[in-house]
């Protein structure tokens, strides 16, 4: 049998008790079928929702032996390694078993051997584990209280259980407008006691500070080994991935990288009737010979699936959703059953792509502060492609390749007067000239989303320089409705949002 194209669930809700119980229906933004999961251990119980793909068991997700029980949404990435700590003989079958037999080994400290895009909830004894892969790339929302612990990977779930309260969770992010819920930081391990509601929270993961000098062939043959093994675990066997494809330099590195690992590829590219980058990824798409697709979004209608791009995010950050909007209104058009998509998201936070100057202080200090700042945006969310049905998954962002990448001194990143230089010279023999030359271009640019906003802005009587903050005004509203208040995204208009944000702008600028 081959190995499924996608992991074996995509999130979950769960909650641990000492006694049974049930958990509720729960409405999430990803699509997909939903199994309950009842597990009781000696000492509790673990009950569940998990959503993945129809049509796929989602017994991977899942594992228990005498007195631990694991929930996994999501998938690893360096197996091979993994397994090779285990003990002769151990079979594990899925993610979910593996890292079973990895908390035997090693305990909760199991997950600082894990490269991979992960939640996971684990039950063990009386007390609750909830775990992060190092980028938070799955988002993981708790509620603590005495007796009981809630986890999901959509806080919205959260919101619609108001009960029990909360208990504070030192160290962890509260969730804005939603008390007592709280986001599992990236990169760690929340020990939770179910008896007392106290957690610890343990890091796995932290951005490397200190800066590595190498030869510039060196650094150039490690970042391009470093993106082909991340490209490769995230191909299924058999599989023709599906990549989005902008023509920039990160998005055709992986473009690249992955029509060699799966021997075919799919390549789509999103536009807006005000602009599109479609000329620059057909160079690409011609180059690698990829099956391609464009998609032309009209502005009004991309601007109209912002409360989408909040209630799949959670995030309530603008710029952010900016980025994030034209990504999930290409993930909404493309019709079909589940894809594995590959982004290039995520290449320009460690290598300082949005910053344009030259000066190497000023690049690595946006460096440290994107990398100390990440957490808690929810940019890599996989529900933003999972509300379609979607599994994406961001090799820039594999845990060996950021290292790299973050690790290396400003000089291989801005060099001979080109940014992202290394990453450049990594592709330059798999890539057309004209893309690894190519200045950079962000999706909010190429797709006209920041400017086109802005406009809708101005067209309610928003002032110019009041724009930036009407859009954050905007976005937590919309946040507001469909995450806090469960209100389904196709139920809220942006313009009625958009006119009672700069109403209420007004009334108190004035
Ligand atoms: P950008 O790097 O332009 O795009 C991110 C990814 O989205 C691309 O690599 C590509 O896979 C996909 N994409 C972009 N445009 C299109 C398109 N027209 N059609 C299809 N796919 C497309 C913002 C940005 O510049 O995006 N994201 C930054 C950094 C975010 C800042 N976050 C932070 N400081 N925490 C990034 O690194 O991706
Ligand atoms: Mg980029
Ligand atoms: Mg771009």
């Amino acid at each position: 049998m081959t190995e499924p194209a996608l992991p074996a669930a995509f999130g979950f809700l769960a909650s641990a008790r000492p006694g049974g119980g049930r958990v509720p229906d729960a409405v999430f933004a990803t699509r997909g079928s939903h199994t309950r999961v009842d597990t009781a251990l000696p000492d509790q119980s673990l009950i569940a929702t998990l959503v993945h793909a129809p049509g796929i068991a989602p017994d991977a997700a899942q594992a228990r032996d005498t007195d631990t029980a694991v929930l996994l949404a999501g998938e690893f990435y360096n197996r091979a390694a993994l397994h090779s700590v285990l003990p002769p003989g151990s079979e594990p079958d899925g993610d979910a078993q593996l890292l079973l037999q990895l908390l035997h080994r090693y305990g909760l400290h199991a997950f600082r051997l894990i490269n991979g895009r992960f939640a996971a909830m684990v039950s063990t004894g009386r007390r609750v584990l909830l775990a992060t892969d190092h980028a938070g790339s799955v988002p993981l929302y708790t509620r603590v209280a005495p007796g009981e612990v809630s986890a999901s990977t959509e806080a919205k779930t959260l919101a619609a259980q108001r009960d029990p309260r909360g208990f504070p969770l030192a160290d962890a992010r509260r969730v804005p407008g939603l008390t007592g819920v709280y986001q599992a930081p990236a990169g760690s391990v929340t020990e939770i006691d179910l008896d007392s509601g106290t957690a610890t929270i343990h890091r796995t993961w932290t951005p490397q500070l200190g800066r590595r000098i190498m030869p510039e062939d060196e650094a150039t043959a490690a970042v391009r080994a470093a993106l082909d093994q991340a490209v490769a675990a995230r191909v299924a066997p058999g599989d023709t991935p599906l990549v989005v494809l902008s023509g920039g330099i990160d998005s055709s590195g992986v473009a690249a990288c992955a029509h060699r690992a799966a021997g075919s590829l799919d390549t789509v590219s999103m536009g807006t009737d005000t602009s599109d980058e479609f000329a620059q990824a057909r160079a690409v798409v011609d180059h690698l010979g990829t099956r391609h697709r464009e998609i032309t979004i009209p502005s009004a209608d991309l601007l109209a699936q912002l409360p989408y791009a909040v209630w799949a995010s959670e995030s309530v950050d603008p710029d952010i959703i900016e980025y994030l909007l034209p990504l999930v209104a290409l993930y909404r058009a493309l019709d079909g059953s589940g894809r594995r998509i590959l982004t290039g998201y995520g290449a320009d936070i460690p290598l300082a792509g949005m910053h344009r100057e030259d000066r190497l202080p000023n690049l690595d200090t946006a460096v440290v502060y994107d990398m100390a700042t990440f957490d808690g945006l929810n940019e890599m969310s996989p529900v933003l492609s999972a509300l379609s049905g979607h599994w994406s998954t961001h090799p820039y962002w594999d845990r060996d390749v950021l290292d790299l990448l973050v690790s290396l001194e400003a000089g291989l990143k801005r060099r001979h007067g080109r940014d992202k230089w290394v990453l450049r010279a990594a592709l330059a023999d798999a890539l057309p000239e004209e893309t690894i030359t190519r200045p950079k271009l962000g999706v909010h640019e190429g797709s006209g989303t920041t400017s086109s906003f802005s406009r809708l802005l101005i067209e309610h009587g928003v002032a110019e320089p009041a724009v930036k903050e009407v859009k954050r005004l905007v976005v937590r509203e919309l946040f507001d409705l469909t995450v806090g208040g469960g209100r389904h995204p196709s139920e809220v208009s942006t313009a009625e949002v958009v006119r009672s944000a700069a109403e209420r702008f007004a009334r108190g600028a004035a």
